[in-house]
């Protein structure tokens, strides 16, 4: 089932057509409102006319976070507040947050993306929606909310944690779609298992599962484990929020919504386009967005695109899961973290040493996380209670800044491998490929 046929399966003509038009339409917007692309253009030696056709596109320097950053917090807003009706932010903790604006007919499209995904897994307005996204500036609860409501389903805004909570209420209130984190689910699903309840049997049909890198092998697992059809959906909140791709039954990629969004794969590291089925970064630039524009974006996220037909009727291009970002950024339970915000905090405490490792895992379901951090001789012949105090010291540091729990490990000075390039700072032990 297509929620929109007429833009889902546009034949491709007609649909570069339409991007043409939208994109000219949103450069000009961007040039006119935002002095921040207007200077970028004119650096460039470029004006929005000059983009005469989709293959212009490339003309146009990139866009990358820190530009986000820097006109923290609505410099790189298109409109007037007056037209802004709602406000969310990146899930990055402090310094690293960046704001995104949408009017009133941002939020009507983005209710209408988030309607073709659920259809496309099958969902109806028969269904009853648990909405275990966080709700808050985090974009994934009210963003599936408004399109659980626009396919006119029944939501249940139960938002994130509260996990018995979760199970009784899924029970109680008979929900057939079930939206979160996978690695929540799967944590779900274990806790029904120990209060008794077996989610196999009951009415949950369908998982929209985002946010985080996750794998087929978790797929496997949460369809077993809750009896349901699991499905990936894409987004990232300066883009949109959830919403900007998502699977069909295929569950052979995602189709990403063209006639939104113009997707590109480059390399990361020289910037030059890839053909479809080589990995590389992607990147996006909006079509119908009035508040927060984006153009030519570089998400960080690595995948692959294809323009491959698909099974489903869809004409929209299909992108890989994720599969890696080009940067280090490390999505923890959903917090997305950076290692350079874990090294901030060490660096203020005394007595240990720029010298660390950040270890993550997967023990069952959950994500771990272990620092290990060297400590100057003196420190480290120490007394061992004095040791474990500046553990939890520093364990504390951690979880106030970044709400993660790390667990720290004090290891003797001189014992972390130094590197002679760029110093590996992550160990990622979580296998999200399989
Ligand atoms: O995570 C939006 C979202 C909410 C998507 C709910 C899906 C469901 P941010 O907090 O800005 O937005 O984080 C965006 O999360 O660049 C990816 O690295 C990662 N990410 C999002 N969806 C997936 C996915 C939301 N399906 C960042 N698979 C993105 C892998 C994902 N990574």
């Amino acid at each position: 089932m297509l929620y929109d046929e007429k833009h889902e399966a546009m034949n491709r003509d007609d649909l570069e057509q339409l991007q043409f038009t939208r994109l000219q339409a949103t450069l000009e917007r961007a040039y006119g409102g935002v002095p921040f692309f207007r200077k970028k253009f004119d650096a460039a030696g470029l004006k929005p006319g000059d983009i005469k056709s989709l293959a212009d596109l490339t003309k146009i320097p990139y866009m990358v976070k820190q530009e986000m950053r820097d006109n923290y917090p609505f410099g790189l807003f298109a409109t007037p507040m007056d037209d802004v009706v709602r406000l969310h932010a990146s899930s990055g903790t402090t310094g690293q947050v960046t704001v995104v604006g949408y009017t009133q007919n941002d939020i009507d499209n983005w209710a209408d993306l988030i309607a073709r995904c659920l259809t496309s897994y099958g969902a109806t307005k028969h269904d009853m929606i648990q909405v275990a996204y966080g709700y808050g500036l985090f974009t994934g609860g009210l963003g599936l909310h408004y399109g659980a409501e626009r396919l006119g389903g029944t939501v249940i805004p139960i938002s994130g944690g509260n996990t018995r909570r979760q199970i009784q209420v899924m029970q109680d209130f008979k929900a057939t779609v079930l939206c979160c984190t996978p690695s929540y689910a799967l944590h779900m699903a274990e806790a029904a298992g120990e209060m008794g309840v077996d989610i196999r049997n009951l009415p949950l049909k369908i998982g929209v599962f985002g946010a985080e890198p996750w794998s087929e092998s978790m797929r496997a697992q949460a369809e077993e484990k809750m009896g349901i059809d699991a499905y990936d959906i894409y987004g990232l909140s300066e883009v949109l929020g959830p919403g900007v791709a998502c699977e069909c039954e295929a569950k052979d990629g995602l189709h990403i919504f063209e006639d939104h969004f113009i997707p590109e794969i480059i390399d990361p590291e020289s910037g030059e386009p890839l053909p479809d089925g080589t990995p590389g970064e992607l990147v996006f630039t909006s079509l119908l967005k009035e508040a927060t524009p984006v153009i030519r974006y570089r998400t960080r996220d690595i995948t692959t695109l294809t323009h491959e037909p698909c099974a489903c009727g869809r004409t929209h291009a299909r992108m890989a899961r994720v599969f890696g970002r080009s940067d280090d950024m490390l999505i923890i339970r959903g917090v997305n973290v950076f290692p350079s915000q874990i090294e901030d905090i060490l660096v203020r405490i005394e007595g240990v040493e720029p010298h660390y490792q950040i270890i993550v895992d997967r023990e069952g379901v959950m994500d771990v996380v272990n620092v290990q951090v060297e400590v100057s001789p003196e420190i480290f012949s120490d007394e061992i209670k004095n040791l474990e105090k500046l553990e939890r010291k520093i364990a504390a540091a951690i979880r106030e800044d970044l709400a993660i729990g790390a667990k720290v490990k004090l290891v003797e000075p001189k014992s972390i491998q130094r590197s002679e390039g760029k110093a590996k700072r992550v160990i990622d032990q979580r296998d999200l490929q399989k």
